[in-house]
């Protein structure tokens, strides 16, 4: 029989669909992201807690990543785990966090720039200093941090502890 060109051209059509349609789906490889792309500053939420020379003076969770800080004494600086370098890309820090649970919670604290450490020192919370006698101890998870609160990286979960602690 004599088919149209009209006719034929929808026979290949219609043929060429339906093996598109029942043609098996490809997986598609999974693209590795450059480690300098994964974002390292999500939000995470952590626990607090402010020990003074009598007792207890805050515990709470607080959603915090590494942001720019502004103390009475310091200044506006960074404090996003990038600083002296210590971690390529901006991460929670205990500093922040600090001072996240301070904004939320409404309690002062207040740390001088250091520009030598690129960090801030800690040395009142709630008006508590260490009068010489004593200082502001960080520790995450129950570990004395190495370097200060604006360097170090903090995980979903961790609990960082600014302790008042007699030299
Ligand atoms: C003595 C000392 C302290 C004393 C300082 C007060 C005092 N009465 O002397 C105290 C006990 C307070 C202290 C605390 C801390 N320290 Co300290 N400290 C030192 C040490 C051994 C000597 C500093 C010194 O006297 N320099 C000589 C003077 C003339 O120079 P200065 O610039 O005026 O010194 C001042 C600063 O160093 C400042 N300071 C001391 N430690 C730190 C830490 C940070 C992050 C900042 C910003 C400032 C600061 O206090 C000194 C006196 O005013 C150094 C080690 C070293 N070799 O430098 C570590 C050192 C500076 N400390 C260090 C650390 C990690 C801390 C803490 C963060 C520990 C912690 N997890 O709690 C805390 C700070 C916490 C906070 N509140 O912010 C690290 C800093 C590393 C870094 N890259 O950040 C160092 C280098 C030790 C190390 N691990 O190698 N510290």
């Amino acid at each position: 029989m004599h088919l149209t060109a009209a006719r034929r051209t929808l026979f290949v059509s219609a043929a060429l669909g339906l093996a598109l349609t029942s043609a098996p789906a490809v997986a598609r490889p999974a693209v590795a992201q450059p480690q300098s792309m994964v974002p390292t500053n999500t939000p995470v939420k952590v626990t607090v807690v402010v020990d003074g020379p009598d007792g207890r003076l805050f515990k709470g969770r607080t959603r915090t990543q590494g942001h720019d800080v502004t103390t009475a004494t310091g200044g506006t600086h960074r404090c996003d785990g990038t600083n002296g370098g210590a971690h390529p890309s901006a991460v929670p820090t205990p500093t922040a966090a600090l001072d996240d649970a301070a904004r939320k919670r409404q309690f002062t604290w207040d740390g001088a720039w250091y520009a030598s450490f690129d960090d801030f020192s800690v040395d009142t919370i709630k008006g508590v200093g260490g009068g010489g006698a004593a200082y502001w101890n960080i520790s995450v998870n129950g570990t004395p941090t190495p370097v200060g609160g604006c360097q170090f990286k903090l995980n979903a979960g961790d609990t960082v502890a600014f302790t008042w602690t007699a030299f």
